[in-house]
């Protein structure tokens, strides 16, 4: 294989060209590449090893877990709480966030993660993905609580994704553009194979879950409805559309040829602001879509700027390619 460039290889060149990654930030994104490819096997395997199926436990959300809801989550802190880089961390799947135990040594990082988004996708064999987000422990919090999560997007380090799909890919950021390395299953290591991943300004593809559409508001109607019109409505041109219900699926796509992903506000569940969690999701495709070149927006401000007020907080998120994300903003306004 021509490009041998591995995770830890090309954040050491990041380190030496004068990007701020010191040692505790590689560590911890070789541990987290560490539980992914566990996660990744797993999933391999699907029923050979059993992990199909429910777990017959419910989350904090009140969402049905599945085997590997709760194996990933596992997975994630087992190869993690060891190692010395984190100060605590908080999971879709743990209702209170995560203190690193006693006998472990802590470090200056938060990380807040997915260990399995797109859950609903497992038994069915279509793609998956663990997201994680990792900001600094604030200044002097050596036993952090929840308060001290509730840290902006903005402030984000490192963000990346995982995704279990035909080929299995971690897509990393740490604030310097976007690259995505392919698991080899030779050398079972993730090596650089996307550089420098940018999203085209200009898109002709829309993902959203129609079904809600009753539940949505005035503008992602409007939106929505004139990218369904066609080239007989006011965009005057023809629209395509995806869904494959699994976040990282979607964004994924658009880093790879541009679209617009959007899980907006809705009515359907007064209780809730949108599907999408702030910390875990939201945040780090935020980051990620930024730094290659996209915009994220709730529609009427940008994720990454909202203060959190929960640790499992909902958002409505609209993302990708710029021209069509500021447009469904302006809308809005
Ligand atoms: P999850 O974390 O419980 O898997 O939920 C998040 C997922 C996203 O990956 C995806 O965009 C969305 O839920 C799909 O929702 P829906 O089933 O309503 O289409
Ligand atoms: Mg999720």
């Amino acid at each position: 294989m021509e490009n041998t460039v591995n995770i830890k290889d090309y954040l050491l060149k990041e380190q030496q060209a004068g990007q701020d990654i010191d040692a505790n930030l590689i560590s911890l994104i070789e541990d987290v590449s560490a539980a992914c490819k566990e996660i990744h096997t797993a999933i391999n395997h699907g029923a050979l090893y059993g992990v199909l199926g429910s777990a017959e436990s419910e989350n904090i959300q009140g969402e049905t877990q599945k085997k590997l809801d709760v194996m990933s989550n596992e997975m994630f802190i087992r190869h993690t709480e060891k190692s010395g880089t984190l100060a605590g961390m908080a999971s879709e799947e743990e209702e209170d966030v995560y203190s690193i135990p006693p006998q472990y040594k802590k470090g200056p990082y938060l990380m807040y993660f997915d260990p399995l988004d797109g859950s609903s996708n497992i038994d069915v064999n279509i793609t998956v993905g663990s997201i994680f987000s990792i900001v600094r422990c604030p200044e002097g919090v050596t036993d952090p609580k929840l308060a001290d999560y509730l840290i902006p997007g903005t402030e984000q380090i490192c963000a990346g994704f995982c995704l279990y799909g035909p080929s299995t890919l971690m897509i990393i950021t740490t604030g310097n553009g976007v690259q995505g390395f392919t698991l080899d299953p030779g050398s079972n290591e993730f090596k650089l194979t996307h550089k420098n991943m940018m999203i085209p300004e200009d898109t002709a593809e829309f993902a959203v879950n129609m079904s809600n559409q009753r539940f949505w508001e005035k503008p992602v109607q409007r939106y929505v409805q004139e990218c369904i019109d066609g080239v007989t409505g006011a965009r005057d041109k023809n629209f395509n559309m995806r869904w494959v219900a699994s976040m990282v699926g979607e964004v994924y796509r658009i880093l790879t040829r541009g679209g617009i992903f959007m899980y907006p506000f809705d009515t359907k569940d007064p209780a809730k602001a949108g599907k999408l969690r702030l910390m875990y999701e939201a945040n780090p495709m935020s980051f990620i879509v930024e730094q290659a070149g996209g915009l994220s927006s709730t529609g009427r401000e940008r994720i990454m700027e909202l203060k959190p007020k929960e640790i499992h907080q909902r958002v409505p998120v609209i993302l990708g390619s710029t021209n069509e994300v500021k447009r469904v903003d302006s809308y809005h306004q």
